[in-house]
Order: C-alpha cells, then structure tokens, then sequence
C-alpha cells in the first residue's frame, strides 16, 4: 500500500503547511484548491490526503470521500464563477498527461465567452 505522506511530492508538501496553497475546501480526507496554471478562471483541484500516483492505488475511503465532495465543490465553483457547465478530468499516467504524481481531479469552468478555455480540450 502507498504511503500516506511522501516527502517528495508537492501536492503532500501541500497538504502538510510547507507550500502556500489558496484553499477552498478542506476535511478530513480531503483539500482542494486553485490550480497554479489555470486553463479557465476557477480552475481547482481536488485532492485526497493520502499519497498514491493513480486512482487505482487510492484507499476506497479516500476516493469515497473524493465524490462525496466533488458535487458540493463544483457547485461552489460554478456559484462563484458563474460558468454554465465545467469538467472534471482526472489524469492517471505520464501517457495521459500526468505530471504531479498525487491522484487529484480537475474541475474546469467552461464558458461561451471571451473568458473561455484558451485550450480548446473535450472530452471523447
Ligand atoms: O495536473 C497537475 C496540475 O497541478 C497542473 O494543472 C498544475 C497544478 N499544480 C502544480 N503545482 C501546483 C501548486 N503548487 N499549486 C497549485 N496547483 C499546482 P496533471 O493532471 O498532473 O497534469
């Protein structure tokens, strides 16, 4: 089983007081944020206090926990940001575009505007 906190990782260092974060959400399994390079205004992640690389490798109470909050932050986003509709992307693999190796979901506003995705990624 992955360790709970890995020393290397930035999302732990993150969770751990030791890298600035602008929090939105936290419990006790759970942090969420705003992403550091946002592809859409409100661009957060969601991420699960324990250390694994990929969603499989996740504890099923961290990941429960990581859909029970899902619904409730995206509304808040949504909320803040007035966006009409957003993703929820979350990238397992180098291959798939992974580069912090700490499971996490984006939730990415999407809107009509001109304050809209630069990067014109959809899914399927
Ligand atoms: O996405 C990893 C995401 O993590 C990427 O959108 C940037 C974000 N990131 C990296 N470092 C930070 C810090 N320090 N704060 C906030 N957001 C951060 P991936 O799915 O792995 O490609």
């Amino acid at each position: 089983m992955a360790n709970i906190h890995d020393d290397n990782c930035i999302f732990c260092k993150i969770i751990a007081g030791e890298i600035p974060c602008h929090k939105i959400f936290e419990d006790e399994h759970v942090l969420a944020f705003l992403d550091i390079g946002p592809i859409a205004k409100g661009h957060a992640l969601i991420i699960p206090k324990y250390h694994a690389s990929e969603i499989t490798e996740l504890p099923s109470d961290f990941s429960a926990a990581c859909g029970r909050v899902l619904p409730k932050i995206s509304t808040a986003i949504q909320t803040v940001t007035e966006c009409p509709a957003f993703n929820v992307l979350q990238n397992n693999g180098a291959l798939s575009g992974q580069a912090v190796m700490h499971v996490h979901f984006h939730i990415i506003p999407r809107y009509t505007t001109e304050t809209g995705l630069k990067y014109n990624w959809t899914p399927g």
